[in-house]
């Protein structure tokens, strides 16, 4: 398969100043009539116009008005003979293309009887030839033609400048976008849907209508989305002096969707995952997604919309960027110290469990990729989580008043333009130009050309007689495919002292900027041997490798200022003793002692903390997690030392987690706010570890107590955190209650796939969890064509079960590669994520190893695979 280069890009031949698209909207056969005004772009040598397409009927073109010759070259369409000079002339391109048939979800599609389009990164060459690239922005008007009844609201970008009725029932609307805009972002919907409106007056002064649309029958689950709309808007121009540059803002929701959402100018289509909720149907989890999407898509307004990528090896720019902005958004949503804590964990939490692997992996890539097969394969965790840490390290660099300054800036400079990451951190540096960021800059920029995870390595030593403790801190960072050997990176590490008692040392407290391969720091005036405190709320995208005692680690547990850095200690003490019982020769047997034990009861006691908090550092490390920390992984083995863990922890607190379970009952109306949510996430696991602890004595109480809880609860959280209570314990009590649940949720399909979820996501018990996903794929709930029910059913088992996707007798690998090749033939873009469930094969013991290769080999045989699984396998292969 060809690869796309970074060090290849060149600016387009040609500029679009206008389109006039036109459809005339059929499932079966649409018409797309595409009127462009084009000129040559007179920093460009003359060539011919190379316009992309991909699944089109082509049936005319006209260059002026009149027949013009042209040839198709591969997927593209080649135009020679087009008028000399700068004067910009008219191309009119006559196409159709079948929505109905669309089953890629790229481009013109069908949902349900609904059209949506998805265009990011290349589907609009799936509507009309275009050049379809990011830096070619244009002005739009969109006109919608369609049955009236079948299809009576017509959407697209912009303003709605006119709309009426035609013959034979049909009808029409205009609308016109004031924003220039790269294809990527256009968008359009019809169907039969309805809105949530609000109307606003934003802090400048304009006016603006929202609109939430959904199907008839979901009006009831927008509440939640349009208060996160209205809380973002407010939000960014608060913290960014960031506006709303339309009189329009509109979220649609499809429940057909391959991504979360997309951020299409005044016209962000969602997955209705991130769109629907009310209490009885959506967890905090659903919640506080819904929030950060909403936020995210928003925030693309300005940092992806107005100034956007100049090319896709950029994705970047926009896309680390706006996680920072929506992770900064919940934050100062969720307001206490602690609640933003709680989301630092959460996202670290993300970063650690899926960037970390993938940054040690076949598929490691820089923020800045070189180079790619398929862009679609390129929307990653590195691209979006890592690129968001690095952002963030920026603004740890500069301040977070240097990085509003910044932005500020990089506005002013780049509005209205297509640009790279280097634009973005030359103004954040340029705007603060006594910062360490402006002063290392070249090297800073490292993080976005240097794949993999540096390694941070910390030792300290005290002079009890100076009275002095040097840190001494050092980087290296492992080789990934194609980047053998590394350059040092600038790496913020916020750090401070605890003396023996867990108090702060003041003064201790500072941001050491790690610059060199090996540094150090000195403290004066130091009396006793300190507890050091490294790279607090975790400041940057590293693994610490620091040799801290046990003795060490409880006290930052017990004292430490930073709640990140107390959390962390905790689950080092944790996988401590995971990775001992893993390596260990003897059978599994209780890999806990007395001193976590107690500390764990400690924190579950301590009156201070907070419920969501304590949540936290009662969850044991995931098994990826531990896996990663192994040269040589056998799943089963670290499934059944962590499942041990959790029994231990489940009997040893029992007393404990009682008095957590009932001091955590609210009975008041449902509010997803931090504390209430926490407490909900405290209770849940507390009723998880009783019935666990139950499981081993067969006292039937807690089962019992749990089904009750399952059938009374008053919200989806209460409900489900119950029903996996009895399923993660494998109670007989499961199965009825699972019944009882898909028979209460019939027809909504959100709930649906939890359902599925659950069941393909709980502990395997002697190889039963396979035959079950099997089963459930016959289900006549089962779609694999919805994403989201093939990513609640498949890719919970294969993605996130290693404990029952890893069998010694390999048919959860055969079970996976069907699958891939499956799914391949309709929807590559999901079928590609799928294959990198075996992204570590390598790293897996035997038997695991030869028979993970084989099934990636046999997927990698297939002739006619996309272009993006193709991608995915031969990485893993190489
Ligand atoms: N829809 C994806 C996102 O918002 C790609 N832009 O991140
Ligand atoms: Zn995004």
């Amino acid at each position: 398969t060809p690869v796309v280069k970074r060090e290849d890009y060149a600016a387009p031949a040609f500029l679009v100043d206008s389109v006039d698209l036109c459809f005339d909207l059929d499932p079966a056969k649409t018409r797309v009539l595409n009127k462009m005004r084009l000129r040559r772009n007179p920093a460009v040598a003359a060539q011919p116009l190379r316009l992309d397409g991909e699944d089109l009927n082509l049936a005319r073109v006209l260059v002026n008005g009149e027949g013009s010759s042209f040839k198709l070259e591969g997927k593209q369409l080649v135009l020679e003979k087009l008028p000399e000079g700068e004067e910009p002339f008219e191309l009119e391109i006559f196409t159709t293309c079948a929505p109905a048939k669309n089953s890629k979800l790229m481009g013109l599609y069908v949902s349900q009887g609904t059209f949506f389009t998805q265009c990011e990164a290349e589907g609009f060459r799936r509507i009309t030839y275009f050049l379809d690239r990011p830096d070619v922005m244009a002005s739009y008007q969109v006109t919608l033609r369609a049955d009236k009844a079948a299809y009576p609201v017509l959407l697209s970008n912009g303003n709605l400048v006119e709309q009426g009725d035609l013959d034979d029932g049909r009808h029409y609307a205009r609308w016109v976008d004031p924003h220039k805009k790269p294809c990527y972002l256009f968008a359009l919907v019809a169907g039969q849907l309805v809105a949530r409106e609000q109307r606003i007056r934003s802090r400048s002064g304009g006016e603006h209508l929202l609109q939430v649309y959904v199907r008839p029958g979901d009006l009831d689950k927008t509440e939640h989305a349009m208060n996160s709309l209205m809380a973002s808007i407010a939000w960014d121009e608060a913290r960014f002096g960031l506006p709303l540059d339309l009189e329009r803002f509109m979220i649609v929701a499809t429940s057909d969707f391959n991504m979360g959402a997309m951020e299409n100018k005044g016209l962000n289509i969602f997955n209705t995952k991130y769109v629907l909720a009310n209490p009885a149907t959506a967890t905090d989890a659903d919640y506080a997604g819904i929030e950060s999407v909403v936020g995210h898509e928003y925030f693309h307004n300005w940092t992806g919309n107005r100034v956007t990528c100049r090319d896709w090896f950029q994705l970047s720019l926009k896309e680390g960027l706006t996680v920072f902005r929506d992770q900064e958004f919940s934050m100062d949503m969720a307001g206490s110290v602690s609640a933003r804590a709680v989301k630092r964990i959460e996202d670290v939490r993300v970063l650690r469990s899926a960037q970390f692997p993938e940054d040690a992996g076949p598929m490691a890539h820089p923020v800045r990729p070189d180079q790619y097969a398929e862009i679609n394969n390129f929307y990653t965790v590195t691209i979006y989580e890592k690129g968001s840490e690095v952002v963030r390290m920026q603004q740890t660099l500069v301040g977070r008043e240097g990085f509003a300054r910044g932005m500020k800036l990089y506005f002013e400079r780049h509005d209205g333009q297509a640009v790279t990451c280097d634009d973005f951190a030359q103004a954040i540096a340029d705007a603060n130009p006594d910062s360490e960021l402006a002063r290392l800059l070249p090297q800073f920029k490292r993080w976005y050309s240097q794949a993999g995870t540096p390694r941070l390595h910390a030792s300290g030593y005290f002079d009890a007689e100076a009275r002095r403790y040097t840190l001494t801190l050092g980087q290296s960072c492992p080789a990934t495919p194609g980047q053998p050997s590394k350059k040092a990176f600038v790496i913020p590490v916020a750090l401070g002292l605890l003396d023996a008692q867990g108090r702060e040392i003041e003064g201790s407290a500072r941001t050491v900027v790690l610059s060199e391969t090996s540094q150090t720091v000195v403290f004066e005036g130091i009396d006793a041997a300190p507890v050091p405190s490294i790279l607090r709320g975790f400041s940057a995208p590293v693994i610490l490798e620091h040799d801290s005692s046990d003795a060490e680690l409880l006290t930052l547990l017990a004292h430490d200022s930073d709640p990140f850095n107390r959390w962390e200690a905790g689950q080092r003490l944790a996988l401590r003793r995971a990775l001992a019982a893993v390596q260990s020769a003897d059978a599994v047997h209780q890999p806990l002692d007395a001193a976590y034990l107690d500390a764990m009861r400690a924190i579950l006691r301590a009156p201070e903390l907070d419920a969501a908090f304590k949540e936290l550092v009662l969850t044991l490390p995931g098994e990826g997690y531990i896996a990663e920390q192994l040269d040589e992984v056998d799943p089963q083995r670290i499934h059944a030392v962590r499942e041990a863990m959790r029994e231990q922890l489940a009997h040893a607190l029992q007393e404990d987690w009682i008095q957590a379970f009932e001091a955590h009952q609210d009975n008041g109306a449902f509010r997803p706010d931090p504390v209430s949510s926490g407490r909900r996430a405290l209770a849940g696991l507390a009723l998880n570890m009783l019935c666990l602890a139950a499981r081993e004595n067969g006292n039937p109480v807690w089962p019992g107590k749990a089904l009750q809880r399952f059938k009374d609860a008053g919200n989806m959280t209460d409900r489900v955190n119950a029903l996996s209570a009895l399923v993660g314990s494998g109670s007989a009590l499961a199965q009825p209650a699972l019944e009882r649940f898909h028979a209460l949720f019939k027809g909504e399909e959100l709930v649906l796939d939890k359902w599925f979820a659950l069941q393909a996501g709980a502990p395997d018990r002697g190889g039963n969890i396979l035959p079950l996903v099997k089963q459930l794929m016959q289900h006549p709930d089962f779609h694999l064509r919805n994403p989201n029910r093939a990513r609640s059913l498949i890719f919970s088992y294969c993605n996130a079960n290693p404990g029952a996707f890893h069998r010694v007798d390999a048919a959860g690998y055969r079970f996976w590669s069907e699958r891939v090749l499956e799914i391949d033939a309709f929807n590559p873009q999901v079928a590609a994520r799928l294959a990198r469930a075996l992204d570590r094969w390598k790293k897996l013991a035997e038997p695991y190893r030869s028979a993970a290769r084989e099934a990636i080999a046999r997927v990698a045989a297939k002739a006619d695979l996309s272009n993006d699984v193709r991608e995915v396998v031969t990485r893993a292969l190489a």
